[in-house]
């Protein structure tokens, strides 16, 4: 299987990457949907939400700084660095990740958009002003833009439109694309999940890579049944050196 996934990734001349939590967790982060990936008594789905935020913004940000100290701690793995290699063999590529972690730009990958957006960066509530935010731990929660203004997370919650930029950039490569690889996603977000979808439907070999089944298994060319951080590697190296 993983020869054949090789020969295809070989071939192929635009490659289309969407990678979900479980890329990073090797590295030491908990997914949504496994286990550890709950805080205290709550789930991704009750905290990450603009009505969470407005309710009760300490709380929301007292579960962010727990994230963003885990994340700081954490480095990219095997996947990680095998994608950016990929990115690196040259060709038509892009990697579309869900994960905040910015462990693909860690790892070297620049070709590279990041649908939910990044724990590092920040946003003024009132202005919109976007910045990064790298104190670890915050010094104040929740975090106060110069204004006076809240700031928030510079993340997609549930119920919120994801960047039209990042966004259009992803659905036309998996329209585009002729091979589009599927990485640690449970494929259960939209409108992340019909990525691979579109580009089945445009004729695209999707390949996906996941210990476990998820609901777009039964629709993709290859199913390679395993931890991205051992598959990934694999695949890369079995591509033998770049041409
Ligand atoms: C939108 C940032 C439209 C936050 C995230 C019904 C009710 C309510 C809402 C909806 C609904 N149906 C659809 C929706 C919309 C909703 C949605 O899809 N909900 C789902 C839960 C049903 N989507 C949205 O709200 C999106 N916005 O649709 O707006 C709209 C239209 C008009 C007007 C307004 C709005 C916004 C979605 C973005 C949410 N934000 N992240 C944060 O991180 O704090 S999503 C969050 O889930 C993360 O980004 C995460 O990446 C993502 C998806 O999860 P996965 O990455 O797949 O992770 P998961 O744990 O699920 O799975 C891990 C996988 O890895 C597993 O398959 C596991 O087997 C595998 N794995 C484990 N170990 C390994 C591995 N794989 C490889 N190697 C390993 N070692």
């Amino acid at each position: 299987m993983i020869a054949d996934a090789a020969e295809r990734l070989r071939r192929a001349k635009h490659i289309a990457v969407l990678t979900g939590a479980g890329v990073s967790a090797e590295s030491g982060i908990p997914t949504f949907r496994g286990e550890g990936g709950l805080w205290r008594q709550f789930r991704a789905e009750d905290l990450a939400t603009p009505e969470a935020f407005g309710r009760d913004p300490r709380l929301v940000w007292e579960w962010y700084d727990w994230r963003r100290q885990k994340v700081a701690a954490c480095r990219p793995n095997p996947a990680h660095h095998a994608l950016a290699a990929l990115e690196s063999r040259g060709g038509e590529f892009l990697l579309i990740t869900q994960n905040i972690d910015d462990l693909h730009r860690k790892a070297g990958s620049r070709r590279l958009v990041e649908l939910h957006g990044n724990i590092w960066r920040v946003r003024c509530v009132a202005e919109g002003a976007v910045s990064e935010l790298p104190d670890v731990p915050l010094r104040e929660i929740p975090p106060r833009c110069a204004c006076g203004s809240l700031l928030r997370p510079d993340i997609v919650w549930f119920g919120e439109m994801l960047p039209a930029e990042p966004l259009d950039r992803a659905f036309r490569a998996a329209e585009s694309c002729d091979l589009f690889l599927v990485a640690g996603t449970s494929a259960l977000v939209q409108p992340a999940a019909s990525l691979p979808l579109l580009a089945k439907q445009r004729g695209a070999t999707v390949i996906e890579v996941n210990p476990e089944p998820t609901p777009i298994s039964p629709l993709v060319d290859i199913s390679l049944q395993g931890k991205a951080g051992e598959i990934l590697p694999a695949l890369v190296a079995a591509l033998g050196p770049t041409p």
